[in-house]
């Protein structure tokens, strides 16, 4: 089966890509575990980590509205997520759905915060504002580090990527770059930036292939089933699969740190500023052009 990432397709099971993600549910209540497991992988894929008809919830929620602003094919059962292609979304209903209550239960639930006070030692706390995915046909995301994105407070900060239902690798699931958690020259360089203070690029490549050429690692991925859950730091490269079919893919991603810790603002409160907007007049450099002079 071939797949897509970026501009490269792969071979699954070749050279760059197959679906060895370690499952770390049996360790998941062993903080001590949990966190060799990280540093040594770069993640924690834990199944069924929340209840699954939670998860179920809040997708159907999503899907309701979803189907009510004609974005869905009618034609279709609406669990499916066919899409409409006539279909357009309406300006707030993006952030409509990253609101809705069976959501926030689901990434605010006792069993994700109960796992990261677990995991942290202390009480845990998670970011205001929640980047939902909703990936229609040919979409997907580039290559990059969480840190660029979320880097101004903790760096003990890590990424939650929920499936809002099954994701098989046909509707482009996350892939994770294995082991680039350790590729300290581009930690060191891409890894220092910040999107809006820097005026960057946010993703450092669109090519999955070239990275693994000059850094190894290897790309992994999974299908995901709803209760799932993937953690990982924000030093840990990864992107997403392209959504091969006529369905919408719906997951999210939130993030969770000790309560106690710095925060990046940018993503706190009721209505979190998120990223600038370009500033008229500032250079915009292009990754192209810092990663040559990083020379990485
Ligand atoms: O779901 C995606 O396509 C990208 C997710 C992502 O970048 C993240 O979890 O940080």
């Amino acid at each position: 089966m071939k797949v897509q990432i970026g501009k490269s397709e792969m071979e699954m099971d070749g050279p760059y890509i197959n679906t060895d993600l370690r499952d770390s549910s049996a360790i998941a209540s062993d903080a001590k575990a949990l966190h060799a497991r990280m540093d040594e992988d770069g993640y924690l894929l834990l199944r069924g980590l929340y209840d699954r008809q939670q998860v179920l919830a809040a997708r159907g929620q999503m899907l309701d509205r979803m189907g009510e602003a004609g974005l869905l094919d009618p034609a279709a059962p609406r669990d499916q997520a066919v899409i409409n292609p006539n279909g357009k979304w309406p300006a707030d209903l993006h952030k409509a759905l990253t609101r809705q209550p069976a959501f926030i239960n689901l990434v605010e639930s006792p069993q994700i915060m109960g796992f990261f006070d677990r995991f942290l030692s202390g009480p845990s706390r998670t970011y205001d504002y929640k980047w939902l995915r909703v990936v229609g046909t040919g979409g997907g995301t580039g290559l990059h580090y969480d840190v660029v994105y979320m880097g101004r407070g903790t760096l003990k900060l890590y990424t939650a990527w929920t499936p809002l239902g099954d994701i098989p690798i046909e509707l482009g699931p996350l892939a994770l770059c294995l082991g680039s958690h350790r590729f300290e020259k581009i930690k060191k360089t891409y890894g220092q930036m910040d999107v809006d203070r820097d005026h960057i690029d946010g993703w450092f490549s669109n090519d999955p292939i070239e990275v693994v050429d000059k850094y190894g690692g290897k790309w992994a991925t999974t299908h995901f089933h709803p209760g799932d859950v993937i953690l990982f730091g924000m030093f840990t490269m990864h992107a997403s699969l392209k959504n091969t079919t006529n369905r919408f893919r719906l997951s999210s991603d939130t993030r969770y740190q000790l309560a106690s810790e710095p925060v990046d603002e940018r993503w706190i409160g009721s209505e979190p500023v998120a990223h600038s907007a370009p500033t008229p007049g500032v250079k915009h450099t292009s990754m192209d052009e810092a990663r040559a002079k990083w020379g990485v």
